[in-house]
């Protein structure tokens, strides 16, 4: 299918997390994360995963493959520091090394996320999230990497999704670390969001240029035209959007925070909210599809989401709307005075097939979405797929396939897909 042309200069990549892709959970010093233990719905573990820690090589050559001249991955912190804290590991730091030392070598930019959900277990004995040292356990962690890698990496991505791993992590208790703290989970979500302040100051200071976070965004509707429907809709808005972009472009939370979590004023000191708003370089937005939401007396949160009727889904069950990521982009541009945009994630998990249309279809259709939203004014620079390689799915283990490139979970073999070529045309043409 035909897309329209991108800018010359147009970031075109994939991305990956380091949780999902490494393996060699105990090599070189790496410590445990929250992440090694927490039980996945079939069985599955990260033992290996696509054992990227060891086949990096192959990656970057299935990225250089692809065209990309961008790679988003994320640094495990405890490979970084074992226990959350102190010296750094030095042969943690050299593997990541030498992998932005291969990308540059292969005229790809390097695109790093610091934190992509693995903390290392020792700040979840101490209370994880919840606990406001872990922000500043975050910002030591980031100056160390920043301080070794600084030199060669392009952009700096502080924060993978807090709210999936406030909302899973510690609200309903889905992912690691399995907490269901309901409102009661503010902390979390406030010491996600000073950390990536903290850690934007403390890179800054050491001469950073181009910092950004990462959110998963969504448009969200009313399920129907009932007043309780649209209430429920701005509620899910508030948490999912508002909660996590409001602090870091407006300077502050949004009306109706202690609405959403009882007593959360309590929890913000003084200073935060600068330290929080401190002026981004760009956004990252991670987009999947929108959501309709309705009110439900039974649900816990005060809500429940209803289908998209009429459009095709993933098999992971996600609706396909590629016109959802013109809307998000352009009630970004309303809401905020937005500064350059990467989208950071996109992509679909579908059946383990090479020939792969319907991922073909997925990526022509939001790009060339995404492409709309340029033209209708939305600065973007660059994209990357969700994801490079099918990896391992968080509480879903290696049930759902990602991947440009299909992974043979037994061998570690890969072997590129029909949508692999299909973006190589795209990024190189
Ligand atoms: C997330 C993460 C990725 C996921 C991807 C597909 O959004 O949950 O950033 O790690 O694998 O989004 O669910």
């Amino acid at each position: 299918p035909e897309v329209p042309q991108f800018p010359a200069d147009f970031r075109w990549g994939a991305a990956t997390a380091a949780f999902q892709i490494e393996g060699s959970l105990h090599a070189d010093g790496r410590g445990a994360s929250i992440w090694d233990s927490f039980p996945t719905n079939n069985g599955d573990t990260a033992a290996t995963a696509t054992d990227s820690y060891r086949r990096w090589r192959d990656d970057v050559d299935l990225l250089s493959g692809l065209g990309a001249n961008a790679y988003r991955f994320s640094i495990a912190w405890p490979r970084i520091q074992a226990d959350g804290a102190g010296a750094p590991n030095r042969l943690g730091l050299d593997h990541y090394d030498r992998l932005v030392d291969e990308l540059c070598a292969r005229g790809i930019d390097p695109a790093v996320t610091l934190y992509h959900w693995d903390l290392p277990q020792a700040l979840e004995d101490a209370g994880g999230w919840l606990n406001r040292d872990t922000a500043a356990r975050f910002a030591d962690y980031s100056a160390h990497v920043h301080a070794r890698l600084g030199d060669r990496v392009k952009l700096w991505i502080t924060h993978n999704e807090p709210f999936v791993h406030a909302a899973y992590g510690y609200t309903l208790g889905q992912h690691a670390p399995g907490r269901t703290l309901l409102g009661a989970s503010f902390p979390a979500v406030h010491h996600l969001l000073l950390s990536h302040g903290l850690a934007t100051a403390a890179l800054r200071a050491q001469g950073a240029t181009n910092i950004g976070i990462t959110h998963n965004l969504a448009p969200v509707s009313p399920a129907s035209d009932a007043p309780e429907d649209a209430l429920a809709a701005a509620r899910f808005d508030g948490w999912q959007n508002r909660v996590f972009c409001d602090p870091v472009l407006l300077g502050h939370y949004p009306d109706g925070l202690d609405d959403l979590f009882p007593g959360a004023s309590d929890v913000i000191a003084d200073g935060d909210a600068a330290v929080i708003g401190a002026p981004l370089d760009f956004l990252g937005v991670n987009y999947y599809n929108p959501y309709l939401v309705r009110a439900s007396a039974a649900s816990p949160l005060g809500f429940e989401f209803a289908e998209h009727e009429g459009v095709e889904h993933t098999a992971f069950g996600w609706p396909i709307v590629p016109a959802g990521l013109t809307r998000l982009l352009l009630e970004l541009k309303d809401r905020y005075d937005l500064p350059p945009v990467y989208i950071t994630e996109n992509g679909a998990s579908f059946t383990d097939t090479l020939a792969d249309r319907d991922r073909i279809d997925y990526l022509a259709g939001h790009l060339t979405a995404l492409r709309a939203a340029m033209d209708a004014g939305v600065d973007v620079r660059g994209y990357f797929c969700w994801s490079l390689l099918d990896n391992f799915e968080w509480a879903e283990g290696y049930s759902q396939r990602f991947g440009l490139v299909r992974v043979d979970f037994e061998t570690g073999e890969r072997t590129p897909r029909e949508s692999y070529g299909y973006f190589r045309s795209l990024a190189t043409r």
